[in-house]
């Protein structure tokens, strides 16, 4: 949501925060800010670590977000950035050089990184040459950072929907959100689209079953009326950019769905990388497809060797063309838990959809909804091993009080 300052109500949410982080901007650039920014952090219902494969996904906005407060100075050319939380220091910057380098290893990239990817987003779609502005900005966040709610896509959806504000670049949500999930890659991970999607096409009162492929589609899912959903916090964090186990699944899915499409003869192999291409281009069902994967994927553990063995390619071909700059020493990949995982949790995507359209108010539902919901977690604590001991904990818990609980986002959150 993009507020002019002379709109600011009362009734305005977030209002409070609005009017701190307004004071803490005055503070900051003794000036006033041209306009507000508020972009909602997300909990994923159901559909994780799909989306990268093509696959719809169902997430709701969250109260939680990050807000901007903004002014455009036209007479110089500076990016200069200002947190509300100390912790995260002031940077500034000259928008006409400036580059999103990554650290080797280690800690994750500095925040302001996350906010540059959204400025280069919407840079690279100026066409030709175009004076740089000098925007005054000032964050307040209040999204878990690092849990797995989206922090990182809130923080670089609100720069891109801040920088095309500012450079009077007139783009709708869809654009708006398929730049912002572009862009945010940038900061080194290989993610999907779903948390910039909902950032910019969610409603109030329902969720969102957001599809990826053919093209981006966001249709609202009325979810039953006697259902809660509570967000707790394992309080186990992950930076997704300073670490490589993101990346790993990214590519072990790539992988996976290359071997399968080399197998069907398709000469365009080395394209098909996402589950939902190879499945269009197949033409069979979800099902069929997770047939063909249980049975073309037999090895627990595939080495390096192996793929490159399925794939008759060189080791260098594989490292220049399938592999990203993280994953460079990957020598083992777990094809058929991964490739079983996406397959049937999007198939539970679906099935989660359609019990809430058909039966939403009978008992029976929430139910099945619960059911769902549980064997995510344990495909995603088993097949795609991103859950977290402290997370499993807390679904464990929730299972002896009968309520169906999973992780939500990469991994580390739970949600039920
Ligand atoms: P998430 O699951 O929350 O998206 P990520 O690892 O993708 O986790 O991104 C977390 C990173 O996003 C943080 O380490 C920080 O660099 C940045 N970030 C999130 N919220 C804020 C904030 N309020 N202020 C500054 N940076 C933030
Ligand atoms: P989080 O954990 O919020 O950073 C990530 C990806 C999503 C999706 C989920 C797993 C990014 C920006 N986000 O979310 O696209 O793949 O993990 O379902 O990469
Ligand atoms: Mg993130």
């Amino acid at each position: 949501m993009l507020v002019p300052i002379h709109k600011l109500t009362e009734d305005i949410p977030c209002k409070q925060r609005l009017d701190d982080l307004h004071t803490y901007f005055k503070s900051q650039f003794e000036t006033e800010p041209d306009f507000f920014i508020r972009v909602p952090g997300r909990v994923n219902i159901i559909g994780e670590h799909i989306d990268y494969c093509g696959y719809p996904v169902l997430p709701m906005a969250l109260d939680q977000c990050i807000l901007l407060a903004v002014k455009t100075n036209p007479s110089d050319h500076f990016l200069q950035l200002r947190n509300i939380n100390p912790k995260f220091e002031n940077y500034k910057c000259d928008l006409t050089s400036f580059n999103i380098d990554l650290p080797q290893s280690g800690t994750g990239p500095e925040w302001y990184k996350y906010f540059l990817c959204g400025v280069k987003g919407v840079f690279e779609n100026i066409t030709g040459e175009f004076p740089k502005i000098g925007m005054y900005v000032a964050l307040s966040g209040n999204v878990p950072p690092a849990s797995g709610l989206s922090s990182s896509s809130a923080l670089v959806s609100s720069a891109t929907l801040a920088t095309a504000y500012a450079y009077n670049i007139s783009l709708d949500k869809k654009n708006l959100a398929s730049i912002s999930a572009q862009c945010e890659r940038y900061i080194g991970t290989q993610g999907g689209g779903m948390d910039q999607a909902i950032a910019y096409l969610a409603k109030k009162g329902c969720a969102k079953f957001i599809e990826f492929h053919p093209e981006l589609q966001a249709s609202s899912i009325q979810l039953p009326s006697n259902a809660f959903f509570v967000v707790a916090n394992s309080l186990a964090e992950i930076n997704k950019a300073a670490t490589s186990d993101f990346n790993q699944r990214v590519v072990e899915c790539r992988t996976a769905c290359r071997i399968l499409s080399k197998k069907l003869g398709f000469n365009n192999w080395r394209e098909v990388f996402r589950f939902a291409s190879l499945q269009s281009r197949i033409g069979c069902s979800l099902e069929e497809l997770e047939r063909l994967a249980d049975k073309e994927f037999s090895k627990e553990n595939y080495t390096r060797a192996d793929v490159l063995k399925e794939l008759d390619i060189s080791d260098q071909d594989f490292n220049d063309n399938f592999l990203t700059p993280n994953t460079l020493h990957m020598d083992s990949f777990k094809l058929r838990q991964r490739a079983l995982h996406v397959l049937q949790e999007s198939l539970r995507v679906w099935n989660f959809k359609s019990t809430c359209e058909v039966n939403s108010n009978e008992s029976s539902c929430l139910q099945k909804l619960s059911d769902f919901i549980g064997q995510s977690h344990s495909s995603l604590r088993h097949l795609y091993e991103c859950s977290h001991p402290s997370l499993d904990y807390l679904v464990d818990i929730s299972k002896e009080f009968g309520i169906g609980a999973r992780l939500t986002g990469a991994g580390y959150y739970l949600l039920f």
